[in-house]
C-alpha cells in the first residue's frame, strides 16, 4: 500500500466517517450521537516528515486539528485542554493572525496510548461576552467540586485578555464570566496548584501574545510588533500572579518571573535560543519547582528550575528540540507513576496554523535535569 502523505491523511482524517477510512493512518476510533469522538493515539503505519524522518509519537486525534495541550490529572483519568485549530482566511503573519480558534474541546484518556475521546464543544466564543475572537491556548484547574476552564481571546479592541469559565464537568459546557479577570493581559494562561492548595497562574507571550504592548499596565495598540529590540538588556518575563480563594481573580498584582542564567544573571533580550517567547508551564518535580516555556522564533521547548512559585529560575536546559511547524506549545504531568509531555507539531497538515496534540514520555537524570526529547526517532 502506498504510504499515505501528509496532505492525503489531512483530507483523509477530516472527512465525515462517511467512508472507510485509512485506519492504519488515522487510528481505531468511533463517533457517538453527541459528537464524541474516540480514537486510538497507537498508529501502525506511521507517516513520515517531508524529510524522511520518522515521528516520535502520533496525534491524539486526527478528526480535527488541535494545538497548544494542557493536560491534567482529575480522579486518576487524564485530560487534554488543547486549542481547536481552524482553517481560517487570514494570511500567516508574525501575529499569529492566522489562529484564529474560535472554540474548545477537551480530549480525556484512561490509560497511556489507549484511546482518546474528544468531548462536544465546552466552550465558544459566541457565548463569551466580552471576547471577539482567536481563543488561544487554555487551561484548566480544579477546587472544591468546580472546574476552572482558563482562556486567552481578544477583546473588542483587539487587546488579548484572560478570562474564566466554570462547569461542574471537566469537559464541560463551561459558562465564562461575563467579563474577563481583572488585570489579566497578554496570553496562555497556566494555573498551578501547590501541595498547600495555593494557587498561581503563569501567563504572557511576546509578538502575538502582546507582552511587549503591556509593558507600561496599559495595552498600547502601537507598541512593538516584535522583542523590544534591546538585546542587551534583560528579556520581556511572564508573568505570575496569586490566584484568589474564588479561583476567578488575581490576589495580587502579577510579578514578574526571573529566568537567570548560570551566572545568575536575568536572560537577555537577544538570547532568542533562551529567552522566554510563550507557553508558560509549572510543574514541582521533588520538592523544586520547574518552569519551562517555548522560545518562540528558536522554537524551543526549555525549562527552568526554583525554589518557590514565584521563582526566581535557573535556566537549565531543552525539553524538546524543534517539531516540524513554527510553533509548539506544551505540558507536563504526572500519571500513572510516569511523567508525560504533551506537545504539538503539525503532522496531519503540514500547516502551521493547523496543529495536532501528541504525547510522549519524560524522563529526569538523577540530578533533577530533564533529558531532552528529540521528536523524531533516529
Ligand atoms: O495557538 C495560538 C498560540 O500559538 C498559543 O497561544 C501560543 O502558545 C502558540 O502555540
Amino acid at each position: 500500500m502506498r504510504r499515505p502523505t501528509r496532505a492525503h491523511l489531512s483530507r483523509a482524517c477530516l472527512l465525515p466517517l462517511l467512508v472507510a477510512l485509512p485506519l492504519a493512518a488515522c487510528g481505531d476510533r468511533t463517533t457517538t450521537a453527541d459528537n464524541t469522538t474516540t480514537a486510538n493515539a497507537a498508529a501502525t503505519d506511521a507517516p513520515r516528515a517531508k524529510d524522511g524522518r520518522k515521528y516520535l509519537s502520533q496525534p491524539l486525534v486526527t478528526d480535527f486539528y488541535t494545538a497548544d495541550p494542557s493536560a491534567h490529572v482529575f480522579d486518576g483519568k487524564l485530560y487534554v485542554y488543547p486549542s481547536h485549530d481552524i482553517d481560517g482566511s487570514a494570511k500567516e503573519d508574525d501575529l499569529g493572525g492566522h489562529f484564529e480558534m474560535r472554540d474548545y474541546r477537551v480530549l480525556s484518556m484512561d490509560e497511556p496510548g489507549g484511546k482518546v475521546t474528544a468531548h462536544p464543544v465546552a466552550l465558544d466564543v459566541k457565548d463569551v461576552p466580552w471576547a471577539e475572537k482567536q481563543m488561544w491556548a487554555p487551561d484548566a484547574a480544579y477546587k472544591n467540586g468546580t472546574y476552572y476552564l482558563y482562556f486567552p481571546a481578544k477583546d473588542r479592541q483587539g487587546a488579548f485578555r484572560i478570562g474564566v469559565a466554570t462547569s461542574k464537568s471537566p469537559v464541560g459546557p463551561f459558562k465564562a464570566d461575563p467579563q474577563p479577570i481583572a488585570g489579566s493581559f497578554s496570553i496562555d494562561p497556566a494555573v498551578f496548584t501547590d501541595d498547600d492548595g495555593k494557587s498561581y497562574m503563569y501567563f504572557g507571550g511576546i509578538w502575538g501574545g502582546q507582552l511587549q504592548r503591556n509593558t507600561t499596565g496599559t495595552y498600547d495598540p502601537n507598541g512593538s510588533k516584535t522583542d523590544l529590540g534591546a538585546d542587551d538588556k534583560p528579556a520581556l518575563t511572564p508573568k505570575v500572579a496569586p490566584m484568589a480563594a474564588d479561583m476567578k481573580a488575581f490576589a495580587g498584582k502579577p510579578r514578574d518571573v526571573v529566568i537567570l542564567d548560570e551566572k545568575g544573571k536575568p536572560l537577555l533580550g537577544g538570547d532568542h535560543d533562551r529567552r522566554f517567547f510563550e507557553a508558560s508551564w509549572m510543574h514541582k518535580y521533588k520538592g523544586k519547582y520547574y518552569f519551562s516555556y517555548s522560545t518562540g522564533d528558536t522554537h524551543y521547548l526549555v525549562y527552568a528550575i526554583g525554589d518557590s512559585p514565584y521563582g526566581p529560575f535557573t535556566y537549565k536546559g531543552r525539553i524538546l528540540q524543534p517539531v516540524e511547524g513554527w510553533t509548539t506549545h506544551h505540558s507536563i504531568v504526572e500519571w500513572k507513576g510516569k511523567w508525560w509531555l504533551f506537545y504539538a507539531d503539525t503532522q496531519l497538515s503540514g500547516q502551521t496554523r493547523l496543529r495536532n496534540v501528541k504525547m510522549t514520555e519524560l524522563k529526569y537524570n538523577p540530578d533533577g535535569t530533564i533529558q531532552t526529547i528529540d521528536p523524531f526517532v533516529k
